[in-house]
């Protein structure tokens, strides 16, 4: 006779799992038929399990599906519609990886993921992250902080501002190969001035689930600055630069009246397009979730833009 489980015996994801099969059985379940969430996609899942060191709740909101997580995605690289990351992601070789240090810092070079892993337990940080669109999540990820990694290059007085640059790779990702129409420049372009890179809520991100991250969310590094749009939080991270001057992200270039350089969650700004007062808390499509400033972090990071004209630096 099976013994009874006891509750140390129960992992994080069998957690996380009954916890979206609850979900699932409620109110999200028609949302997220209606959205061809539930088709059962050949989905790229994560990688190896993770060891955690650590957990932290910056939300008592429920951790959005794993599946609306891993399939609702914007990666341009791998095509414009939200489907197609995960569908397109499948060639993507995120091993063996390493990132490029340059600039205004004292240990530039390029550095295998396995070294720039290593030192840094993992953490698990549940975040709430919103999309410029509309559309927000709840997601536990992995990954440890990002100043504790820029600390290692040893910026200099003058790294005023971080640029992050993602793997240019045209042969594995469609989206850069695209012969008529690219909706963004390549490679893709984020940046963060340099306290903001610092402030410990800021995660170099590994995984999500306890896994590592799939293909589709970024993999094998990618940021994650759950007080700022999505957009902020660059994937697939190739390169890392200590800038002396604000960085031109790809999103500004495309369209500068929606996108600055700031991209603080902030719903008395609106998207040229659309309202940012609310959003649609996935699997649910109904925008009824109130935007919060700072996308809730304010009490964390609003003293980073005291002096500030928030309107102004959208
Ligand atoms: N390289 C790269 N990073 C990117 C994007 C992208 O198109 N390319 N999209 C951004 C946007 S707009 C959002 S909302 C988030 C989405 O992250 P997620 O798919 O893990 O939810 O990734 C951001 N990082
Ligand atoms: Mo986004």
């Amino acid at each position: 006779m099976a013994r009874p489980m006891k509750a140390s015996e129960i992992t994080p994801k069998e957690t996380y799992l009954r916890r979206r099969e609850f979900l699932a059985a409620a109110a999200g379940a028609v949302a997220a038929l209606a959205a061809g969430l539930d088709n059962d996609l050949s989905a790229q899942g994560g990688g190896a399990r993770l060891a955690i060191a650590k957990r932290a709740a910056t939300t008592s909101d429920p951790p959005t599906p794993y599946k609306a997580v891993t399939t609702y995605n914007n990666f341009y690289e791998f095509g414009t519609d939200k489907g197609d990351p995960v569908h397109n992601a499948g060639s993507f070789k995120p091993k063996p990886w390493s990132v490029a240090v340059e600039g205004a810092c004292g240990k530039p070079g390029s550095y295998a993921l396995e070294d720039i892993l290593k030192p840094h337990p993992l953490e698990e940080r549940i975040y709430r992250h919103r999309c410029v669109e509309g559309w927000s999540m709840v997601v536990p990820w992995v990954g440890f902080p990002l100043a504790d990694l820029l600390k290692r290059f040893e910026p200099a007085g003058n790294a005023k501002f971080v640029e992050f640059v993602t793997v240019q790779r045209p042969a594995e990702m469609p989206g850069q190969r695209a012969r008529f129409f690219s909706a963004l420049a390549w490679p893709y372009v984020e940046g963060l001035r340099i306290d903001e890179a610092m402030h410990p809520l800021a995660l170099m991100a590994v995984g999500l689930y306890g896994e590592e991250l799939p293909n589709q969310n970024g993999a094998p590094l990618r940021l994650v600055v759950p007080w700022k749009y999505g957009f902020k939080s660059a994937k697939s991270i190739a390169t890392i630069r200590f800038v002396e001057k604000q960085p031109v992200s790809s999103w500004m270039l495309s369209y500068p009246q929606a996108y600055g350089f700031y991209a603080n969650v902030n719903p008395e700004v609106d998207h040229p397009n659309w309202s940012q007062s609310v959003e649609a808390r996935l699997p649910s499509f109904f925008k009824n979730t109130k935007t919060q400033m700072f996308n809730g972090y304010g009490d964390q990071v609003a003293a980073m833009y005291k002096s500030m004209d928030l309107r102004k630096n959208y």
